[in-house]
């Protein structure tokens, strides 16, 4: 008989160094990195950190979800459909670019440092070419679980003690930020099949029965037991960190840079797709940011 762990325990722990990224900009790299390739269904997950002279110019996207959460300073985008915006502390946009979305991701000019987390997932196959849709919250509509004192968890996607996320995630995804103060232990539950991992931000938190540490600019992968909780003990400092959850969606991926698709022939036809301006790319015809510049 094989017995189910109470708590997913913790497999894999990997620093992310500073990596220049996009244009003058700096980026962690959590998922993604050689030692995280495909986290099924996680595609990337960077800690960026860009100031007035870098960003994400004009390029596009299909095949998958960008979710920007910043944490300090402020981004702008602008897209080829004229949606455009600006993205402050604790706000988050959740992309789905589907078949298609040219965009530029820039920091607000007067600022000194624009800090935040770009997470990549990936879509299903009859999702891929959906059409694009943007989930835009600010920091003050994201909803907030306060298990006990000196515990906060923002539930960004999913559910968190009860209090539960309104984002429709097309791939079934829990994103939660913790703020969790010294000397305190949390239980998060996690449906039994998700693939997930935490990112610290800050701090030190231990994670699992055997308290495995991790430390700022660590991703740490969960066990796939089957365990239905993850427990989290802080010791003698506050930890901030990003919980981060999915539905494997066991499916063949081919990735060429910001496309994403099942086969290598949808690739080529991305590639034929955006250079013609078509399916889904019209709008990139001619069209050029006005932030990038
Ligand atoms: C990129 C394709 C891309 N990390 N973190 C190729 F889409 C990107 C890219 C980003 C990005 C954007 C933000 Cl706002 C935050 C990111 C990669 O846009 F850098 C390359 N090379
Ligand atoms: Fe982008």
């Amino acid at each position: 008989m094989t017995v189910t762990p109470t708590s997913r325990s913790i497999t894999n722990s990997v620093l992310s160094k500073e990596q220049a990224e996009g244009a003058g900009a700096r980026v962690r790299r959590s998922i993604g990195r050689p030692e995280l390739r495909n986290h099924d269904p996680f595609l990337m997950l960077d800690e960026f950190n860009v100031d007035k002279n870098g960003g994400f110019p004009d390029h596009p996207h299909r095949g998958f979800e960008t979710v920007t959460y910043m944490l300090e300073g402020q981004f702008q985008h602008e897209d080829f459909a004229g949606h455009k915006g600006t993205i402050g502390p604790g706000d988050l946009q959740w992309m789905t670019a589907g078949r298609g979305i040219v965009h530029s991701e820039m920091p607000v000019k007067s600022q000194t440092r624009a800090h935040g987390l770009q997470l990549w997932i990936n879509l299903p196959r009859e999702h891929k070419m959906c059409e694009p849709q943007y989930q835009e919250l600010l920091d003050g509509q994201i909803p907030r679980a306060n298990p006990e004192e000196g515990v906060v968890v923002k539930v960004i996607a999913g559910e968190s003690h009860g209090v539960k996320s309104q984002v429709y995630t097309r791939t079934p995804t829990m994103y939660l930020d913790f703020k969790v103060a010294k000397n305190k232990t949390v239980i998060q539950t996690i449906p039994k099949t998700y693939t997930g991992f935490i990112y610290m931000l800050k701090g030190t938190a231990f994670i699992g029965d055997k308290e495995f540490e991790g430390k700022a600019h660590h991703t740490l992968t969960f066990s796939e037991d089957g365990a239905e909780t993850v427990k989290i003990t802080t010791k003698d400092e506050d930890a901030h960190f990003v919980f981060i959850a999915g539905e494997p969606l066991k499916e063949p991926i081919v990735q060429h840079g910001p496309f994403v698709m099942n086969t290598t022939e949808d690739i080529y036809k991305t590639f034929v797709d955006y250079q013609y301006n078509q399916n889904g790319f019209e709008r990139a015809k001619n069209w050029r940011s006005s932030i990038a510049g």
